[in-house]
């Protein structure tokens, strides 16, 4: 069965833009439930372990310096079938290519700059809740 839970981050350009409040105001609109979220300033070497899975691509580098550059707003979310209905909201990775109403075609900028990250699937959200959410922020997240 799908997972109720996914972790999205509202990455430093939204942020520096003051989108923060209009891409949560968007997320609640489509039903997520913020069951935890905290203003965070990445060190490096979070930023490569929290991106791990793309270290060797070409845009590795480019997007580790992009997430520290300032603060982003990773936060737990839920709904039914969250990964597929978060991602479904962002929509593509290029703004350019997202969806009319999605998150990134409204607030993206570049396939880089790309306003928010969502988790891939069920065994990803869990792993990265776990990076930025303590066992006992994590308490109140229920089944
Ligand atoms: P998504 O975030 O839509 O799951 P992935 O997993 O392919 O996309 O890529 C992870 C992140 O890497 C993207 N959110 C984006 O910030 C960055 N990225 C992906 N492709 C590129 C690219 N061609 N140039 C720069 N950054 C990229």
């Amino acid at each position: 069965m799908a997972g109720r839970h996914t972790l999205g981050i509202v990455k430093p350009d939204a942020v520096a833009k003051g989108n923060l409040g209009n891409i949560v105001a968007h997320l609640e609109k489509a039903g997520f439930v913020v069951r935890a979220g905290r203003l965070v300033r990445m060190t490096r070497a979070q930023a490569e372990a929290f991106y791990e899975v793309h270290r060797g691509r070409p845009f590795y580098g480019e997007l580790v310096e992009f997430m520290v550059s300032g603060p982003c707003f990773p936060m737990a979310l839920e709904k039914d079938d969250a990964v597929k209905a978060f991602r479904a909201a962002i929509g593509a990775t290029d703004p350019a290519e997202a969806a009319p109403g999605t998150i990134r075609r409204l607030f993206a900028e570049s396939k880089g700059k790309n306003a928010v990250h969502g988790s891939d699937s069920d065994e990803n959200a869990a792993r990265e809740i776990g990076f930025f959410f303590s066992e006992a922020e994590r308490a109140g997240l229920g089944g």
